[in-house]
């Protein structure tokens, strides 16, 4: 393997549409959160830049719906963002923003050099054009029916119904999405980066010099070069974006996708004047955090731009993640089917080391992966507590309560406490290995082992036993029980930063180097440690069902907003509507009707009279509910019978967004028998 003398860490630039959800926790910002936290311990230059990504059609889009400018909403979600990674320990050495002046005038004199060097071809295309906004159509601002499935709100470049990609002008009946009206096909330039002329270099590059790769990320690689590269436009017709550097191209943008990873570049020149050191030297080992469907922009595009410009180095790795899903579906922003960080870190306050675990645990390292809040509190019941926790407080309570809260000296070892011992130089060096091979699960499996092997040795030396018949013994045993803690604190830093900085509290002790990791002589004997205090709490039902609830809610609202609303039905006469007699009436008794399982029989006083009213409630109310209430009641339907009932009259209702049916009721008292309308 080659030697470097630094490191630069990158992390995918989140859309500021949004905020970050579990998805890029797991995928992106924690495992480089790992990664650097772990370079750093280990005395290595590294800097880890990152920042938000402001510019593309999706933020347009969203500031459109919100009748705001694309700049408040930048500006909105890049606050949200960056305040939640630092809410949950993500140690961006900066994060930046793709809006800032520095990044302007880098991703434009860049476009330039490649202009310059003619490193793009130029291709006047036939797009559409919406006439009365008078603007051109991204893909994602047309509508109509698909062409594969017939099914109507496909989008220009997509069908989300069957899925198929879409050529905007394969749609039939196409609309425009910012007027509605149908667009036109008009004639327009762009630039375009020809991967074609570098295919052969990234063949080599990638398939040859880098079969080290994650297999996830190589396979894509090289089915994207087996099918043979095309030209990619690096320009749009868009009023929001880089201006395109050139007379001649007023309303044109450089397209996000060009701006976006240069943006690594501008933050690194935002975070030091060093920052050519970083980006332009051989020595300098370059990674990129990303998810799988970020791999051809970071494994082949951006390479080849940077490639085309010269100067600059290629990545060393790109260690892209798969996704997460959750409670079994996948993460989506627009249907709110998610985990947002923001709430999280609300909701669960002191417990980001707990999100952080087990987002690590259960890292969609080689495939797509679930979370599930059953799994969230099994893990922090059973691992973190019952066994960092236990191990942790185990240790430190005994120290207090047998030797006052210093740290005794060991005598003479047992084979049972050098076996123990032996364990922590043998995990070191799996979790070292594991971590600079990107398997960040297997890596905290390794810092884990560091409380296992802890939580083992006590409950096999039962000190508490030995206390009355052998305290030297017990010395000893304390000892060895503080070196294993001090290695777990220091070896579960990286993952669990919060609980490493509460142990080295507990332990009385500034954190010692990296190097001292496996070593049994951490903790000096004399030394008087601090107030134990647990590390992790149990989390109860109640704590997780409110999650539960929380998405349930929001499946409830994409349904109601899915479903289509009636078109409004055929004029009536005002003569006509004064014929329907409605009353505020009261329900006075409410009973099931035998042998089903939907209709409940009514007794209501209508003010005219009492009678009895046969309604499809039952799965909605129970009798209970309903006695007492006021109700809206349609008096002069024709009565008819069911199930041997006569019911006279219909009671109003309407059904909410998950299909419950809900009883419409005067605001305040009215007396019944009062007339509706
Ligand atoms: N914003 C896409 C994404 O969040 C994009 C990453 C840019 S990295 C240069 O999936
Ligand atoms: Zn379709």
């Amino acid at each position: 393997m080659k030697e470097y003398k630094r490191y630069l860490v990158t992390s995918a630039l989140p859309y500021a549409n949004g905020p970050v959800h579990i998805g890029h926790l797991a995928g992106v910002y924690i495992p480089s959160d790992i990664y650097v936290r772990y370079l750093r311990l280990r005395g290595r230059d590294v800097i880890w830049v990152c920042g938000s990504d402001e510019h593309g059609v999706p933020i347009t889009i969203k500031a459109r719906k919100e009748g705001v400018s694309p700049q408040d909403i930048v500006d909105k979600y890049n606050k949200i963002i960056k305040e939640s990674f630092e809410g949950l320990g993500i140690s961006f050495d900066i994060y930046s923003r793709t809006t800032s002046p520095t990044h302007a005038k880098t991703a434009s004199d860049f476009f330039l050099t490649l202009y310059e060097k003619g490193e793009f071809t130029e291709e006047t295309t036939m797009q559409y054009y919406d006439e009365e906004a008078g603007i051109f159509l991204a893909d994602r601002y047309i509508t109509g029916t698909c062409p594969k499935c017939g099914s109507e709100g496909a989008y220009g470049d997509q069908c989300e119904k069957c899925g198929s990609t879409l050529n905007a002008t394969d749609l039939i009946n196409p609309r425009s999405a910012v007027s509605g009206s149908t667009p036109v096909l008009r004639e327009t330039k762009h630039w375009y980066l020809p991967l074609d002329r570098h295919e052969e270099f990234l063949r080599r590059w990638i398939l040859e010099d880098h079969k080290e790769w994650k297999t996830n990320v190589y396979g894509q690689c090289k089915s994207w070069l087996d099918g043979g590269l095309q030209p990619r436009a690096v320009s749009r017709d868009l009023d929001w974006g880089i201006p395109v550097p050139l007379k001649g191209a007023e309303g044109k943008v450089l397209y996000v996708w060009f701006d976006a990873p240069i943006g690594y570049i501008s933050a690194t020149k935002d975070l030091t004047p060093d920052w050519e050191k970083y980006w332009k030297s051989e020595d300098t080992k370059m990674v990129h955090f990303i998810g799988k469907d970020n791999i051809v922009f970071h494994c082949i595009v951006f390479p080849a731009m940077l490639r085309a410009h010269g100067g600059y180095i290629l990545p060393d790795n790109v260690p892209a993640n798969e996704f997460l899903n959750l409670e079994g579906e996948k993460i989506s922003t627009s249907r709110n089917w998610a985990v947002w960080l923001n709430e999280y870190l609300e909701d669960m306050p002191g417990k980001q080391d707990v999100l952080r675990y087990v987002l690590t645990a259960n890292a969609p390292e080689t495939k797509d992966n679930d979370f599930t809040w059953k799994e969230f509190q099994a893990r922090n019941n059973n691992e973190l507590v019952a066994v960092l926790g236990n191990f942790v407080n185990r240790a430190l309570v005994l120290t207090g309560k047998y030797f006052d809260g210093k740290v005794p000296a060991a005598g003479e070892l047992q084979d049972i406490d050098r076996e123990a011992l032996a364990e922590l130089p043998r995990t070191r060096e799996s979790l070292e290995n594991n971590i600079e091979h990107y398997r960040f699960r297997e890596a905290l499996k390794d810092a884990m082992n560091f409380a296992r092997v802890g939580n083992k040795y006590l409950a096999d030396t039962e000190p508490w036993k030995a206390i009355k018949s052998d305290p030297e013994r017990v010395a000893t045993i304390l000892n060895v029980a503080l070196q294993i803690t001090a290695n777990t604190a220091l070896a579960i830093e990286p993952f669990m930063p919060f609980s490493a900085e509460k142990m080295w509290k507990m332990l009385a002790m500034e954190k010692p180097a990296w190097d001292r990791l496996g070593g049994s002589d951490i903790v000096p004997a004399g030394h008087a440690i601090g107030k134990p205090e647990l590390l992790f709490d149990k989390i109860e039902d109640e704590t997780i069902d409110r999650q539960l609830r929380k998405l349930e809610e929001a499946k409830k609202a994409n349904i109601a907003a899915a479903a289509p609303i009636d078109p409004q039905k055929d004029t009536v006469s005002f003569d006509d509507f004064q014929k329907m007699d409605i009353r505020v009436a009261r329900i006075t008794a409410a009973e099931k009707v035998a042998k089903t399982k939907k209709l409940l029989k009514l007794t209501v006083d209508t003010g005219i009279d009492t009678r009895e009213i046969v309604s499809g409630i039952a799965e909605h109310y129970s009798p209970e509910e309903l006695v007492g209430r006021q109700v809206l009641v349609l008096v002069n339907l024709a009565p008819r019978e069911l199930k041997g009932i006569m019911s006279s009259g219909m009671i109003l209702m309407a059904a909410d967004a998950s299909g419950k049916l809900v009883l419409l009721q005067p605001e305040s008292e009215v007396r019944p028998g009062t007339t509706v309308g």
